[in-house]
């Protein structure tokens, strides 16, 4: 027993990984077996300086104690409680809790275990609210291109990533997309959000609305920063149009926040950032701080409240899953809220943001860097392809980032990071700093 995580295990063919390179992968496995606050420990004892927060969602850093503490006590205290009519009461203080710190309106919570179950969640709402309310016509959903939703069915329908989609046949029906924000070729070097462009791009969803008339339309689902697909930062006044918009046709608008909720932009949510509260709120990662798997979804009152009718021993929505508000993950989430709130780290980034910004844009000029983006504390570094190798410029910074201590994230030819909130300048220089080196050295 003592020793055993620092073994590797001697067979990785059973476990097909997710969006992984696995013969590539297999042959020189990269494998963490510990973590703590900023830095993984690798399998052969190195330390990695964590420039992604795992996968977006470590926001307070790895094995905080209230949240090992929480998770241990519920896990020893009571395992499972059914989730279907019958309950437990961390779920409720945490749909409290979350209702909390939520912009205005949002006042009730569905759970899940992923993002990609949050967005199914949303979309299903969405469709079914329209529905009870006696406007059943309204089936569409409107998603837009280089949008990331998670990988379930409606995820990828909505969602605007090629590779992600192209496998999978027909997807859902009676769904289109607004164009994606980013303007290659112009505007690279950016600081933050660009000035102009913003009510054109969103002007969009009027085309939209004239070809299919608003009265089918159910909802328009947007990540307010879209993350996955490369970071790409929306203009200033586009989000605030899309709401104006959507408001004025009767259409919902949800926001994705599983990368931008939790303090990555310096406010609780994107939503407080960009002054625009949507109808639904789509969250999962940093609810746990990457823990335990758990997502929720907030509706506001006038979507809850329209399914409350109807004989009262009849269930109202037919939806749910064995495992929503699960009490292990519910006392992750509330170690987690506890978390953030002591240390301050939902709006720490606002602190941070400006210092992470000048890290980042220094690293212009170095080879290859053909755009740099960032907003509160999520930023991306652009590289020119190699001619007719795609991506693999990125991935080999990605492997050499590993080798030297620090861990980024590619898509594309796309560095993205999004370091941990509890993250210090001296990390961030350590960070920019090594991969500044690493550009250098790229073929
Ligand atoms: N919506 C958004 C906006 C996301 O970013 C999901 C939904 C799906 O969440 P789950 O928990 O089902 O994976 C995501 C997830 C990356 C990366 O490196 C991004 C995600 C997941 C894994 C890697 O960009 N985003
Ligand atoms: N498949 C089968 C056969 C099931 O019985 C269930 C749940 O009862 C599911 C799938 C869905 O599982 P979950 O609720 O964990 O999403």
């Amino acid at each position: 027993m003592s020793n055993r995580q620092n073994v590797a295990p001697n067979d990785l063919s059973a476990f097909w990984m997710p969006f992984t390179s696995n013969r590539q992968f297999k042959k020189a496995p990269r494998m963490f077996v510990r973590a703590k606050d900023m830095y993984y420990t690798t399998s052969d004892g190195r330390q990695v300086l964590d420039g992604t927060a795992g996968l977006w969602c470590v926001n307070a850093g790895h094995c905080r104690p209230k949240i090992v503490e929480a998770i241990a006590d519920q896990a020893a205290e009571m395992d499972y409680a059914p989730a279907f009519q019958m309950g437990h009461p961390k779920a409720f203080e945490l749909a409290n809790a979350l209702v909390g710190i939520a912009p205005e309106g949002l006042n009730h919570v569905m759970y899940t275990n992923s993002g990609s179950e949050s967005v199914e969640t949303a979309l299903k709402t969405a469709i079914a609210y329209h529905r009870v309310k006696g406007d059943g016509s309204r089936f569409r959903l409107i998603g837009r291109e280089r949008g990331y939703h998670g990988v379930n069915f409606g995820g990828i329908s909505v969602g605007g990533i090629v590779t992600n989609r192209k496998m999978f046949g027909t997807l859902l029906t009676g769904v289109d997309h607004l164009p994606h924000t980013h303007t290659p070729g112009q505007n690279q070097f950016t600081r933050g959000q660009r000035e102009t462009g913003g009510e054109a791009l969103a002007n969009e969803l009027e085309r939209i609305v004239t070809l299919h008339d608003a009265s089918t339309i159910a909802a328009v689902i947007v990540e307010p920063v879209a993350g996955s697909t490369g970071v790409l930062i929306p203009p200033k006044g586009y989000l605030q149009k899309l709401r104006e918009i959507t408001k004025k046709h009767g259409i919902l608008l949800i926001f994705d926040e599983v990368i931008t909720g939790f303090g990555r932009l310096g406010t609780p949510f994107a939503a407080d950032y960009f002054g625009v509260t949507p109808d639904i709120l789509v969250t999962a990662k940093g609810l746990t701080n990457g823990t335990i798997p758990m997502g929720a979804v907030l509706v506001t009152s006038e979507i809850h409240d329209a399914f409350m009718q109807g004989p009262e021993h009849m269930i109202e929505f037919f939806h749910g899953y064995t495992y929503s508000g699960n009490p292990v993950a519910a006392a992750a989430g509330l170690g987690t809220l506890e978390t953030y709130k002591d240390e301050g780290l939902l709006t720490r980034g606002a602190d941070l943001a400006k210092y992470w910004e000048d890290a980042l844009h220094s690293l212009k000029g170095l080879p290859h860097v053909i755009d740099i983006r960032n907003l509160g504390l999520i930023g991306a570094v652009e590289l020119e392809p190699i001619a007719g190798a795609p991506t693999k410029r990125a991935f080999s910074a990605f492997v050499k980032g590993f080798e030297e201590g620090i861990l980024i994230r590619t898509t594309g030819d796309i560095i993205a990071m999004s370091p941990p909130l509890i993250v210090e300048k001296s990390q961030i220089d350590t960070l920019i700093g090594k991969l500044g080196e690493i550009l250098k050295t790229l073929e």
